[in-house]
């Protein structure tokens, strides 16, 4: 254990830059928001002044209509990604910041939860009390940009129109609204991939699939990035139960912290109230036992099992008997001879292991539903998801992603697609750390 941890603490340090930190070098090597978050719970256990600087270098990025953009890009000389700041071209919005350059779309709202865990562990330290205090409105006001630009019927449910926003970009769960994007030539701007020269490309999305990432982009740009246009236009157009659920429990954090510091937040259990509701009443299949998205454009649910059905357990939405059905669905697939847990269910003929978010399992992911399961009181799965997770970083190393066939992961040397992977080592070092 303290190998693994004394790699981790490596690996943080390694991708740390001036004031925040890189997923992995060379694939991401800019500021991504989710992953901050992520990243600055593990750097509170070593040093928490860079657990800070990581959330205010984050949040230099935020526009003035409260969005925190999915990447950051800190270094504009820095030319080995696609797409690049230039290719976003924010300035079409007028709030968005000059500097840093950024992206024009979010990613899950993980920050106010990450914020209540720094706070816990450093409750007596003023210095960590003043900068969640001065961090909080600004994630209030993060949180009222999804509901006044991504929430056009006020059902207190966020809709993401690009897959990148989700977090979990290639799912399977976005091909059919994909599939309803047909380009004709000249359609979309001349782009060159770069992410092929970092990662093997039988674990990264197709260029199908990238064309009409780049389709979704350029839409939001028409729209200076939040118009109403978006909701009117987009092919893609979802409300996704893992975005949902991280707002969800990050409203809760923010509610608890507004108790404990003395802030307002009024508006935030405003929120709350509706978010909870809706969600159970919109987004919960009893058919197949877990949460799943809406398409708002079809006007139906999307009925996959993924990963993100299994993520309200962690914002405690459903009921200890709906949580049960969750519970058995791991326990499930542990009899079935996988580890936890795949990103799509293994058995759906559009389940791949290998590739992206298609089937493998992700670190970050594996943290959230550990506390999930720890919650309800389901324990020996919350143990599985952290001493599988543990086991395959341990065997395979800090990858972005690992194999989830126990049978095919049991003979592999090395996991998938970027290695030395930040939210990796944090999760890590983060889960060790939890009884
Ligand atoms: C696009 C950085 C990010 C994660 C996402 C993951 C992947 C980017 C990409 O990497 O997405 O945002 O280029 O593939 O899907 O969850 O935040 O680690």
């Amino acid at each position: 254990m303290s190998e693994l941890l004394a790699t981790a603490k490596d690996i943080l340090k390694l991708n740390w830059r001036d004031g925040f930190t890189v997923p992995t070098s060379k694939l991401y090597p800019f500021q991504w928001n989710w992953d901050s978050g992520f990243v600055s719970l593990g750097h509170g256990h070593f040093d928490v002044d860079m657990a800070i600087s990581e959330m205010q270098s984050l949040f230099s990025g935020q526009w003035a209509n409260g969005m925190i953009p999915h990447i950051i890009f800190h270094d504009e000389t820095q030319s080995t990604y696609f797409p690049n700041h230039d290719f976003w071209n924010t300035s079409v919005n007028s709030g968005a910041p000059q500097q840093p350059k950024t992206s024009g779309i979010t990613q899950p709202a993980v920050h106010g939860f990450i914020l209540e865990a720094i706070l816990d562990r450093f409750s007596q330290d003023e210095r960590v009390v003043d900068f969640v205090k001065d961090l909080y409105p600004k994630v209030v006001h993060y949180h009222r940009f999804l509901y006044r630009h991504r929430d056009p019927h006020h059902e207190g449910l966020m809709f993401i129109f690009h897959p990148w926003e989700s977090g979990r970009d290639n799912s399977p769960l976005w091909d059919e609204s994909l599939n309803n994007i047909e380009l004709s030539p000249g359609s979309i701007p001349a782009y060159q991939r770069k992410d092929l020269d970092a990662a093997d490309s039988s674990h990264r999305p197709t260029s199908y699939q990238y064309d009409r990432y780049v389709y979704l982009l350029e839409l939001g740009k028409k729209h200076q990035y939040d118009g109403a246009g978006i909701a009117e236009e987009s092919p893609f157009l979802i409300q996704d139960c893992h975005m949902n659920a991280i707002l969800i429990k990050s409203n809760e954090a923010l509610i608890n912290i507004g108790k404990r510091l003395g802030l307002d937040y009024g508006e935030v259990a405003e929120w709350q109230q509706q978010s909870i509701r809706s969600f159970n009443e919109k987004l919960w299949n009893d058919q197949l036992g877990m949460y799943v998205g809406f398409d708002l454009r079809a006007g139906q649910q999307l009925e996959q099992k993924e990963i993100g059905g299994l993520v309200p357990l962690y914002a405690g939405i459903p009921s200890q008997a709906q949580a049960a059905k969750i519970n058995d669905y791991l326990m499930s697939l542990v009899e079935k001879g996988y580890y936890l847990c795949p990103s799509f269910d293994p058995e759906s003929p559009l389940f791949d292991s290998k590739r992206y978010w298609r089937g493998p399992i992700w670190p970050q992911m594996n943290w959230m539903l550990h506390h999930g399961l720890a919650q309800y009181g389901f324990h020996d799965a919350a143990k599985t998801v952290k001493n599988d997770l543990i086991h395959l970083v341990t065997k395979l190393g800090f990858y972005e992603y690992f194999e989830a066939e126990k049978k095919v992961a049991d003979q592999l040397t090395k996991g998938y697609g970027g290695n030395q992977f930040s939210w990796t080592a944090s999760s890590i070092i983060d889960l060790i750390a939890t009884k």
